[in-house]
């Protein structure tokens, strides 16, 4: 059997940093999974494509949102972004039954121990990290950000909640499948930058957030101007106050993630409006092999010599 060293997966301490003979990282991923390098993972996923990019990750999977935070500081500020995911579920759908049960066990965490994850990770990781870092832009992906990037029913709160961008303060949401849009995003970050030392700030990072296709984002209402061709959708306002608007908007919202040619979609909360940049066109099977097998990254391929988990999923799971 082949032996494995730490540095075959992605740091997740300062020791495994250094490890690989890193003293600074470029994305740090914050993940309500365990980090488990296989293609399941969405938070493996991003990382290991970014790793081909050339580019230093570390991943924090399961940070301690109730102590002093210290997980949140130990690797400290990456130079290009923060990129979140409340893990390969929604944190509600992984926390509780639809019969608003508690589950005994979270099958993604090490041990199945079911409170090592907040509800709404991708709302409470964001916040903690721009009260920590300010200026550091903060990139949110997964499914529960995905499903939540407009005015969606909260089946556990039951209510009509508003894009999920509003309450984590985050800078940018990349909805579905992230591999295309975050390669886009971070050969455009490294464009804007002078030098490969230099620090991306928010400020800077604003000049290209509207850029991107499959991407939502918040604009200030008095600094936005809409196109013909855009779908506005009802206010947030307007859906609270009328389920059939927020049935009319899900139809819209439903059609444009579904097709080759979408528009962009817009929807007024407050005074801010949410963005949603139509999706890219699907990846064909041919482009995706291509992509394989011209990368470095193996360890997340169904090839030999691939990582992959034993039949309980738990051979490659890290403890924090
Ligand atoms: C395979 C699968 C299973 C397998 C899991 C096997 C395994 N260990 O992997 C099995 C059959 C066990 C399973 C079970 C369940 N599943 Co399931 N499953 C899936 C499925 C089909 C694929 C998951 C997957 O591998 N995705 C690949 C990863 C890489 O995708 P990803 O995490 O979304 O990551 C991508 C993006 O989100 C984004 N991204 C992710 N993180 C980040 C981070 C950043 C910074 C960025 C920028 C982008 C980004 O980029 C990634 C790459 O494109 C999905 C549907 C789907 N097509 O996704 C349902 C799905 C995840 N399952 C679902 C459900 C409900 C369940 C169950 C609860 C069903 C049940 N009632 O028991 C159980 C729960 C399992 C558990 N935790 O106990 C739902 C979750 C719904 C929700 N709103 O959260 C899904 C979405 C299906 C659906 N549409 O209803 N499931």
């Amino acid at each position: 059997m082949k032996d494995f060293r730490l540095t075959d997966w992605l740091p997740t301490t300062k020791k495994e940093v250094e490890l690989r003979g890193w003293n600074e990282l470029d994305v740090i991923l914050f993940s309500g999974d365990a980090y488990v390098d296989h293609p399941s993972f969405g938070a493996a996923v991003i990382g290991r494509i970014l790793e081909a990019e050339g580019l230093k990750i570390a991943i924090v999977p399961q940070p301690n949102w109730r102590d002093d935070l210290r997980d949140f500081k130990k690797l400290g500020r990456p130079r290009l972004f923060f990129g979140i995911s409340a893990g390969s579920m929604d944190s509600m759908v992984n926390k509780y039954t639809a019969n608003k049960r508690l589950r005994s066990e979270d099958a993604y965490t090490p041990d199945g121990r079911p409170d090592m994850r907040p509800e709404y990770p991708s709302i409470v990781y964001s916040q903690i990290l721009k009260k920590l870092y300010p200026d550091a832009p903060v990139i949110l992906g997964g499914i529960e950000a995905s499903m939540r990037r407009l005015s969606h029913y909260d089946y556990w709160q039951d209510k009509v909640q508003k894009s999920i961008l509003c309450d984590s303060g985050a800078d940018l949401l990349i909805y579905g499948m992230g591999e295309k849009p975050i390669v886009e995003l971070i050969r455009k970050m490294k464009n804007l930058l002078p030098t490969e030392q230099a620090t991306l700030t928010t400020n800077e990072f604003k000049t290209i957030v509207g850029t991107i296709p499959q991407t939502a984002y918040l604009c200030r209402a008095a600094e936005w101007t809409a196109a013909e061709e855009d779908i506005q959708l009802y206010s947030h306002e307007e859906c609270l106050a009328d389920k059939k608007k927020q049935a009319s908007n899900f139809r819209h919202i439903e059609e444009e993630s579904n097709k080759y040619a979408a528009s962009r979609i817009t929807q007024a909360v407050g005074n801010k409006v949410v963005v949603v940049n139509p999706p890219y066109p699907p990846m064909i099977l041919l482009s995706r092999f291509m992509w394989m097998k011209n990368s470095t990254i193996r360890s997340i391929c169904l090839i030999p010599g691939c990582l992959i988990p034993n039949t309980k999923g738990r051979e490659f799971l890290r403890m924090i």
